[in-house]
């Protein structure tokens, strides 16, 4: 059955889900689905390049009923990137879209051929999908998802945001991420709603999916603060019901102009790749600018000082620990990575720092790590950036960081000791190694990094 994800009590929608001028029924996505999951039939793993398209969405959804896991693979991810997440993740083919040069079969997805048949949920425990996300150095880790993370956690926002099969949700963020793509595609489907992809995140798409009924909206903040600087569309977003922001820090200034331009005090909620969202603004409770609200259903956290426990007074700033029913446990094909940070009993450390309030209020102070950027809402190792640019000839020692930025919340700049060579050169090289938001959007050249007397590269006095 593909229902937990497709709700098969929910009546048939003829627009579940727009993207751009594309529309498919919620029938039409479960028949075309099911045949695509009866092509796929034994196979264990499969990679998708998760362009915003119906296409895409019909190949996670033909995974998930068939029971064989996806991998969403960015579009714009350099070759270097794609043989890493294929070898890693053991992708025996490509289904529905390919990059041009595929080095793996390719199964097609066929959108006017369907079924309807009834296949078996498979385990609750098996791996609906493999994630890919940045880590502080080397190539981005796998973060195995089983469909049991990914029905507790959707139950729980729908707890949290009141959320039903009545609401349109719309947003034009990327189908390869926990945001746009678990919770921006199956959380609609889920609840047996709608979903709007507007294709990109811009404020006119935005204020176009308003007038076509959307009743909530998802963005990350870098979206939310294009949308405050266009008064137009963000009034045409007073008639959703709820706005909703997350991924990165929501600015307070931001928060503050969509209060007064649309009505809305915007609903934040703080999550990873590796434990889905965890905690969030409640729509019936307080939404408390600068600050991410309670644990959803089933959620526990903690701050630690080292091996303290730290009091949730609203004042002591500590290391956050969570643990519930959608955290992740473990990172694929990683023992070390994943004994650092899942630490037993189901605990997981965010490597995030954070202050809990006698209320049980989160509030993110900001990362333990300064080689985590956060740029756009794109999580970006700068290790991975580094790499790529020690390549270049002319690049004898780096250091990338991340810089405050007004539109990104973070603008990845590169220090360089070597000879300098035009700016684009850089840029270029990183872009076209990786997905283009990893390149720096800035390269400075300085005599040498600032070191300590260990030799270690003293980042802190970069920013
Ligand atoms: C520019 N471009 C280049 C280039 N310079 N391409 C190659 N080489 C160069 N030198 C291209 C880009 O590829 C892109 O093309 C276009 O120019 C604009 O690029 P950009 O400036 O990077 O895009 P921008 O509009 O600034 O993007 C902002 C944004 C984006 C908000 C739309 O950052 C975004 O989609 N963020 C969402 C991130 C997200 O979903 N995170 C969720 C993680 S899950 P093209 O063709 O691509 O347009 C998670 C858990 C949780 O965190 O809590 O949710
Ligand atoms: P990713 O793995 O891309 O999901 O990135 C996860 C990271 O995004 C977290 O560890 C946080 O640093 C950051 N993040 C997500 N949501 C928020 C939020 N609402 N406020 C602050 N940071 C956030």
């Amino acid at each position: 059955m593909l229902l937990p994800y497709l709700n098969p009590s929910a009546p048939d929608a003829p627009d579940a889900l727009r993207i751009g001028d594309d529309k498919l029924s919620r029938e039409d996505l479960a028949g075309v689905a099911t045949a695509v999951a009866e092509r796929i039939a034994g196979a264990r793993v499969v990679a998708v390049l998760a362009r915003p398209t119906t296409e895409t969405v019909l190949a996670v959804l033909g995974g998930l009923i068939a029971g064989v896991t996806v991998v969403p693979v960015p579009p714009d991810s350099g070759p270097r990137e794609i043989a890493h997440i294929l070898g890693d993740s053991g992708a025996q083919g490509w289904l529905g879209a390919a990059p041009d040069d595929p080095t793996l079969p390719v199964v097609p997805v066929r959108r006017y051929a369907k079924s309807w048949h009834r296949h078996p949920e498979p385990p609750a425990d098996s791996v609906a999908m493999i994630l890919y996300t940045s880590g502080t150095t080397g190539l981005p880790k796998g973060v195995p998802i089983t469909r049991r993370a990914i029905a507790a956690g959707l139950d729980a926002l729908a707890d949290a945001w009141q959320w039903t099969g009545d609401d349109v949700l719309a947003h034009g963020l990327p189908l390869f991420h926990v945001h746009g793509l678990i919770l921006g595609i199956l959380g609609p489907l889920r609840r047996g709603g709608s979903v709007i992809h507007t294709g990109s995140p811009t404020p006119s798409l935005y204020a176009a999916a308003a007038e076509a009924g959307a009743s909530i909206f998802f963005g990350v903040p870098t979206v939310w603060s294009r949308v405050a600087g266009d008064t137009a569309a963000a009034q045409a977003l007073s008639s959703a019901r709820l706005l909703i922001s997350g991924s990165a820090p929501l600015p307070v200034p931001t928060f503050d102009a969509i209060r007064s331009l649309t009505g809305h005090e915007i609903v934040e909620r703080y999550g990873m790749t590796e434990t889905l969202i965890t905690v969030s603004t409640r729509a019936d409770g307080e939404r408390r600018p600068g600050w991410v609200g309670l644990p959803l259903a089933g959620v526990e956290t903690r701050l630690r000082e080292g091996d303290s426990e730290l009091p949730h007074d609203g004042e002591s700033v500590g290391d956050l620990l969570v643990r519930g029913p959608m955290v992740g446990t473990e990172y694929l094909n990683r023992p070390e990575a994943t004994a650092e940070s899942w630490i037993g009993d189901g605990w997981f450390v965010t490597g995030d720092v954070a202050v809990i309030d006698p209320s049980g209020m989160h509030r993110i102070v900001g990362r333990r790590s300064t080689d985590l950027i956060k740029s756009g809402g794109f999580r970006i190792g700068a290790g991975e950036i580094e790499t790529v640019l020690l390549g270049h000839d002319s690049v004898r020692e780096v250091a990338v960081i991340g810089v405050p930025d007004d539109d990104l919340g973070q603008r990845i700049v590169a220090y360089v000791v070597g000879e300098p060579v035009e700016e684009a050169v850089l840029i270029d090289l990183v872009a076209s190694q990786l997905s283009h938001h990893k390149r720096p959007r800035e390269i400075r050249y300085i005599d040498a990094l600032p070191r300590n007397a260990m030799g270690k590269v003293q980042k802190k006095l970069l920013e």
